[in-house]
């Protein structure tokens, strides 16, 4: 295999390629070659040349690729879901151009030809074989999909990472309608593909080599108002399992990511009716590598170990016993509807905010400003056997209600949205009406400071679902105009 600097292999690439990069959430995203590129574009600007690609990821991947190409004003197109403070600035200064998608859609998007050729595959690795079995590092993402649609491929070798993290991923890849078949895993402990993403070896330009951890943000601790969210969640679904909606083995659960998400599966494991549990999920956090330690998950199936550094340190140090516990496998597999629906998973994501009608905003700040995206939020909620939403009740220290007349964005409909948590309480709006949703978000799920004024919007209201157009975005409007004092 052809050895390269990180340099040597971001000169390579040419202005208005495509490049699908691996990393997801920003575990297993490559480093040094996109770092390279990005100072190779600081470069060519200075001297009056373009250099700007596409870039298409798992999901959010590190600063090295994130942040260095946005500061470099080297991207012209990007998807999916970003988590990179100065790449979101660049997109909301309207620099460059995003567009999010359901992350299962991802790899079908890619084969089916709709984001156009794809020209590199970058990707980390533990190891590459002559024969071109490539082993990814803590996340598959889109990798396997991307390696096999690129003309040409590129390779990371990370040895932060152990070679023994072989035989942690599962990898199998969907078929093209009208060949497709059902994917035909059972229950999320099963293997259904290979232990490495196989490819051409011709394909394989050349290696780079590298030893950098992943670029994972740390997790502010936990608080009041996260813990009683944390508490709300794992009461409800111990009582819905007690009323029998949930069977006494329970099923498995898919969590989102930030620090709500972890505080809130930390709750489902210490909470004395929820029995030890299965993750069916996309991103494995710090709390579930705690709950396997502490023996309340058994198993966790993701496409990506986003973990702090101390947390993969103890993974690694016991990575055989990891290995009977933990699977990776692309996104297309871990946010598949069909097994959605099939496994009958019990969805927990987060949101910015909440509408009385069951509305869920989980991207963008008053109507306009991108956030980080939808991730597989949608993937899930759309298609789980109860789907539930976090969020405190306020933000911005209690200037902001989370629960609005009407989301200034909508990413979840009332459609598929089925339960609201928040720390003050539990709005199940499962066979209710759009009226009778509010009365149970309103009374149940906001601050008792915003109550009255949501009160007097639904009362006012009119029609079936009882809107007053000119008020609206108030909430907002309000909070907006503080701003501007
Ligand atoms: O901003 O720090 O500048 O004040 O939003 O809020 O409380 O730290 O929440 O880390 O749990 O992230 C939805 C963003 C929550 C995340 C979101 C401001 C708030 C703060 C973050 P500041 P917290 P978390 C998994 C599946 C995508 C959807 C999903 C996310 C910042 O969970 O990106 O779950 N989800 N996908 O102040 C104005 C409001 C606000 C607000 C919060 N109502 N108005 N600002 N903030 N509510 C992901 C994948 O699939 C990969």
């Amino acid at each position: 295999m052809h050895n390269l600097s990180a340099a040597d292999a971001a000169n390579m690439i040419k202005n208005g390629e495509r490049v699908g990069f691996s990393g997801f959430t920003p575990a297993g995203s490559v480093k040094a070659i996109p770092r390279a590129l990005g100072e190779r574009a600081v470069r060519e600007h200075a001297e009056g040349r373009e250099l700007k690609i596409g870039v298409f990821t798992g999901a959010s991947t590190g600063d090295s690729l994130d942040g260095s190409l946005a500061r470099a004003d080297a991207v012209f197109l990007r998807a999916p879901y970003q988590t990179n403070k100065d790449f979101r600035n660049h997109v909301n200064a309207e620099k460059t151009d995003f567009f999010d998608l359901h992350l299962s859609l991802m790899p079908q998007f890619v084969r089916y030809g709709f984001l156009g050729k794809i020209d590199w595959a970058i990707v980390e690795a533990v190891s590459v074989s002559a024969d071109g079995k490539i082993v990814p590092t803590t996340s598959v993402g889109t990798s396997p999909t991307f390696c096999r649609m690129a003309d040409k491929i590129l390779v990371e070798i990370n040895d932060y990472h152990p070679t023994a993290l072989e035989g942690l991923h599962d990898i199998y890849e969907c078929d093209v309608p009208p060949n497709r078949r059902e994917i035909p895993l059972y229950q999320p402990k099963e293997r259904i593909g290979k232990p490495f993403i196989h490819v051409d070896p011709r394909k394989i330009v050349g290696v780079v080599r590298n030893n950098a951890p992943d670029e994972t943000a740390g997790f502010t601790p936990t608080d009041e108002v996260r813990n009683g969210i944390g508490e709300n969640v794992a009461e409800f679904f111990a009582r819905e399992m007690a009323e029998g909606r949930i069977p006494k083995s329970f099923l498995p659960v898919q969590s989102g990511v930030g620090n709500v998400a972890n505080a809130v599966l930390g709750a489902m494991g210490s909470h004395a009716q929820i029995p030890v549990f299965t993750m069916f999920s996309e991103v494995i956090q710090d709390s579930v590598i705690e709950l396997i330690e502490q023996g309340h998950i058994d198993f966790a199936s993701g496409t990506s170990l986003t973990v702090s550094k101390d947390t993969l340190v103890r993974i690694y140090a016991n990575l055989a016993a990891f290995k009977k516990q933990l699977i990776l496998r692309p996104q297309e597999i871990t946010n598949s509807p069909e097994l959605i629906r099939r496994l009958g998973i019990l969805s927990i994501n987060t949101a910015i905010e909440v509408d009385i009608y069951g509305n869920v905003n989980s991207s963008h700040f008053f109507g306009s400003k991108l956030m980080n995206g939808i991730g597989g939020s949608g993937d899930f909620t759309r298609n789980a056997y109860i789907s539930t939403f976090t969020c405190p009740s306020t933000a911005k220290d209690g200037a902001i209600s989370s629960i609005v007349p009407f989301c200034s964005h909508i990413d979840h409909s009332e459609h598929s949205v089925q339960v609201i948590v928040t720390e003050q309480g539990i709005a199940d709006l499962r066979g209710k009406s759009p009226r009778q949703r509010a009365q149970a978000i309103i009374e149940n799920c906001a601050h008792p400071d915003f109550r009255p004024r949501l009160r007097d919007y639904l009362k006012n209201g009119k029609g079936h679902i009882p809107h007053d157009l000119s008020k609206a975005f108030s909430f907002h409007l309000d909070y907006l105009k503080t701003l501007e004092k």
